[in-house]
């Protein structure tokens, strides 16, 4: 099984950059994306109920293909919000693709082991699921002309979630946190290197991201990290609770 971190493991010496609401900038950093952008093709392994790897790039007209190593069927959906929709169904042992002809990014999960919360806008892990509290669910992200990254990019942490929790921007573009609780949130980005972005109540803090493809963040007060699956975990007693606070940054 390949490991995202295996898969993109740059040392390049880039900086992060905390921008002017944290007024400092860090030394150099370690920038591990979870996914590159701009692969020929994908592939997603299931070993159980969980895609490995979670996060996938491709370029429109190509194909994601899934081979299911697990003993039970599963079946994986696009998202509410997703450019175009699919439905597909893993057979144990066999393989199954689709052709994205649309670019955009697509969250996507498997029905057999999740649910997607409309209120939410997240998926949420079924109990029986074997890695609960995190959810079978995973991103595809599917470059072309029509998905270009923003300049910069706001997240607000409204009642413990993330609006937007998946932000598109260019290289060098910059992500904004905004704490709009009224308790304090920090954000872990993971391949970044950097520390937790401290956020007391109403404060923001910026981080311009210098490498392309796709980083997790997370709340290190409600979730842990799962470096098998890329995924956060929400902690026993998390708001929201299993939804985890997490949401991924993808910089093309
Ligand atoms: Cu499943």
């Amino acid at each position: 099984v390949e490991t995202m971190a295996r898969k993109w493991h740059r040392r390049d010496l880039i900086g992060l950059v905390i921008g002017a609401a944290g007024g400092a900038v860090l030394g150099p950093g370690i920038w591990e994306p979870i996914a590159s952008v701009g692969a020929a093709g994908a592939t997603v392994a299931i070993p159980g109920d969980y895609y490995i790897p979670t996060s996938v790039t491709i370029e429109v007209g190509q194909a994601v293909t899934w081979l299911n190593k697990d003993s039970d069927p599963h079946v994986s959906t696009s998202a509410p919000g997703a450019p175009l929709t699919f439905t597909l169904v893993h057979v144990p042992g066999k393989p199954s693709s689709f052709t994205f002809s649309k670019a955009g990014v697509y969250p996507y999960y498997c029905v057999d082991h999740a649910t997607y919360n409309m209120k939410l806008h997240r998926v949420v892990a079924r109990k029986e699921s074997d890695l609960f509290p995190i959810a079978m669910e995973g991103l595809i992200v599917v470059g072309g002309p029509e998905l270009r990254g923003n300049p910069s990019a706001s997240v607000t942490i409204s009642r413990s979630a993330y609006a937007p929790d998946v932000d598109v921007v260019k290289t060098g573009g910059k992500v904004t946190w905004t704490n709009a609780d009224t308790t304090e949130h920090a954000v872990t980005i993971v391949g970044t290197g950097g520390p937790a972005l401290a956020l007391p109540a109403g404060k923001s803090q910026s981080v311009s991201f210098a490498k392309p493809g796709v980083y997790l963040f997370y709340d290190q007060r409600y979730a842990t990290y799962n470096p098998k699956v890329g995924l956060a975990a929400a902690k026993k007693g998390a708001p929201n609770y299993p939804v985890a606070l997490q949401g991924f940054v993808v910089v093309l």
